[in-house]
């Protein structure tokens, strides 16, 4: 078994950490950590718990440790990290640094040359900037990166239609109250409402989603050139984000090769890992949220709505926020580490 630890263990993602690891076949829990506050405190106390299944017995009394490097047991495989990004960016470089491999959510250093930022079904191969990320900054450790949930919603359906020639995409959010985390929008509070701008979201989904669809070659990913602009949206459901994605190809492919594409998109023998990565839908009035948030056990993505338009195609999608958006993500992520080797 892999040894594996949570970084930011209490909060909403870190809660989807432990959930998704119990039971896990390869990796085994070895380490909490959270803010100062709850360090110290048995994890059933530290963590409000706020998932629909209960906290796994052996994690309720596991004391909850400060996120700093000699807090960390040195024989921990592998981190993930829930913590925020205001935090990561000074911690998770400072555990590379001490040779851990971290697999993180948050969103600091998603940008740079050389953090892999990746979906393994999309980008695998972008897992070799780690060399070039221990040459330069002397890690023995790694940093690995899962992008934001809106762009992994929609990534995977783009990386499916590059083979047309992707030019321009146009997307607008519907994102659920979960994204903002337990100390954000907790709730229902916008119940009769919903919040057309999301901060920082748009110019991450417009960021991430070329660095995601980039080739890497000769040390280095060239970002793909399509322009993508976002608009996000803040909407009252709890978990689900939708997305209305309209995309300008080069070719122009009818409605049934693009369903085509989506279903044809690869997949990965990797234990959380979906047998189908994007479900197609032929109702137009699907993917919704509550319906359809849990296919592939919350990890797959679904599309519907697939039309022609003007300029291209349109369609909808679909992924379960705080898994394969986050939580789910990063543990992918460690499983590909691990399954190549770097853990
Ligand atoms: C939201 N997507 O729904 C955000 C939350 O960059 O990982 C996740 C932010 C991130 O508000």
């Amino acid at each position: 078994m892999t040894s594996v630890g949570v970084l930011g263990a209490t909060g909403a993602v870190g809660q989807r950490f432990i959930q998704l690891l119990d039971g896990h076949p390869e990796f085994e829990l070895s380490v909490l950590t959270a803010s100062p506050e709850s360090a110290g405190k048995r994890y059933r106390e530290a963590a409000k718990w706020r998932l629909d299944t209960p906290i796994p017995e052996d994690v309720a009394e596991v004391e909850v440790r400060d996120t700093d490097p000699d807090e960390i047991p040195d024989d921990t495989d592998l981190l993930f990290s829930a913590l925020p990004s205001s935090v990561g960016e000074r911690v998770e470089p400072a555990l590379c640094e001490a040779g851990f491999v971290v697999s993180s959510n948050s969103s600091n250093d998603r940008a740079a040359d050389d953090v892999p930022l990746v979906i393994p079904e999309v980008n695998a191969d972008h897992l070799d900037l780690i060399d070039v990320q221990r040459d330069e900054r002397g890690w023995d450790g790694a940093l690995v990166k899962n992008p934001n949930c809106s762009t992994i919603t929609m990534v995977p359906t783009l990386a499916a239609l590059r083979q047309f020639g992707l030019e321009r995409v146009h997307v607008s959010t519907l994102q659920a109250v979960s994204g903002a985390g337990y100390s954000g929008v907790t709730s229902m509070e916008i119940i009769d409402n919903a919040v057309p701008h999301i901060g920082g979201e748009e110019a991450k989904m417009e960021t991430e989603s070329r660095k995601l669809l980039g080739e890497f070659a000769d040390s280095e990913v060239s970002w793909h050139d399509a322009s993508v602009s976002a608009s996000c949206n803040r909407i009252p459901t709890l978990d689900g984000h939708l997305e209305n994605v309209f995309v300008e190809t080069r070719e122009e492919p009818t409605p049934e090769e693009v369903a085509e594409a989506f279903e044809d998109a690869p997949t990965l023998d990797l234990p959380s890992a979906p047998n189908q990565l994007v479900h197609v839908f032929e109702e137009p009035d699907r993917p919704q949220p509550r319906l359809d948030r849990m296919l592939g056990g919350g990890m797959a993505v679904a599309a519907g709505g697939i039309q022609e338009t003007d300029t291209g195609i349109q369609y909808n999608c679909l992924a379960h926020n705080t898994i394969r958006g986050a939580a789910g993500a990063s543990l992918l992520n460690g499983e590909l580490l691990a399954s190549e080797g770097w853990v």
